[in-house]
């Protein structure tokens, strides 16, 4: 049976949840399209998260692994594009460090693309009535730090989705946009499906001009 790997990251930056965990959990355990979900948990500390997300590679050795984040000021869900090779943190993350211009992983490449069929996952999502865009930057935090180490250390299919915050996260920040636990969870599903449903991506227009 294939296996999926979905990561989530504890709350960060004064929230009590982080949508991400909150949504992976819910996954925890299932069957979809006959590959089985195993979800866990990551620091949100540099180094530590890497540490944690390589030990459940080499466990799990999953066909597809999706680390997902929490995203508080984008409106719709982020499939990430590409994950770049240096660490900047605009605050400390929450062991205390606050990197500043150094690499993820020393010689190591300055960047890599996801390996999911990243745009056949926006019309997936799309088409569910989901809000979902192709994302051309995971920030410079502990999110991009994950994706990067994750597409480093592979899988056949791996890659990162931003979330945004939950309806009561979003209640704390007024104006902030919000996704629900359930549209979370079915977005995940949905992700999951499409990537183990095919290898190539689709061609679609989603592209930016900053
Ligand atoms: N979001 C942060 C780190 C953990 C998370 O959920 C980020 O976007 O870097």
């Amino acid at each position: 049976m294939k296996t999926v790997l979905l990561t989530g990251f504890e709350p960060f930056g004064g929230e009590t949840v982080n949508p991400s965990w909150e949504t992976v959990r819910r996954l925890d355990g299932e069957i979809i399209a006959g590959a089985r979900v195993s979800a866990r948990r990551l620091p949100c500390a540099f180094g530590a998260a890497l540490d944690e997300l390589r030990r459940q590679l080499d466990a799990l050795h999953p066909d597809v692994a999706i680390a997902v984040g929490q995203a508080g000021g984008r409106s719709d869900i982020a499939v990430e594009r590409v994950a770049i090779n240096i660490d900047d943190a605009r605050f400390p993350d929450n062991d205390g460090k606050q990197p500043i211009d150094v690499p993820v992983i020393p010689n190591a490449p300055a960047a890599y693309f996801s390996t999911l069929p990243i745009k056949a996952i926006v019309a997936a999502l799309r088409e569910r009535g989901l809000p979902a865009t192709v994302s051309q930057t995971a920030g410079t935090f502990v999110c991009n730090h994950a994706m990067y180490g994750l597409l480093h250390h592979g899988a056949p299919q791996a890659g990162f989705i931003h979330l945004p915050f939950l309806p009561e996260q979003a209640a704390r920040h007024p104006g902030a946009f919000s996704l629900s636990l359930d549209d979370g969870v079915a977005a995940l599903r949905i992700a999951v499906e499409t990537s183990l449903s095919r290898a190539d991506d689709l061609v679609l227009s989603c592209g930016a001009t900053h």
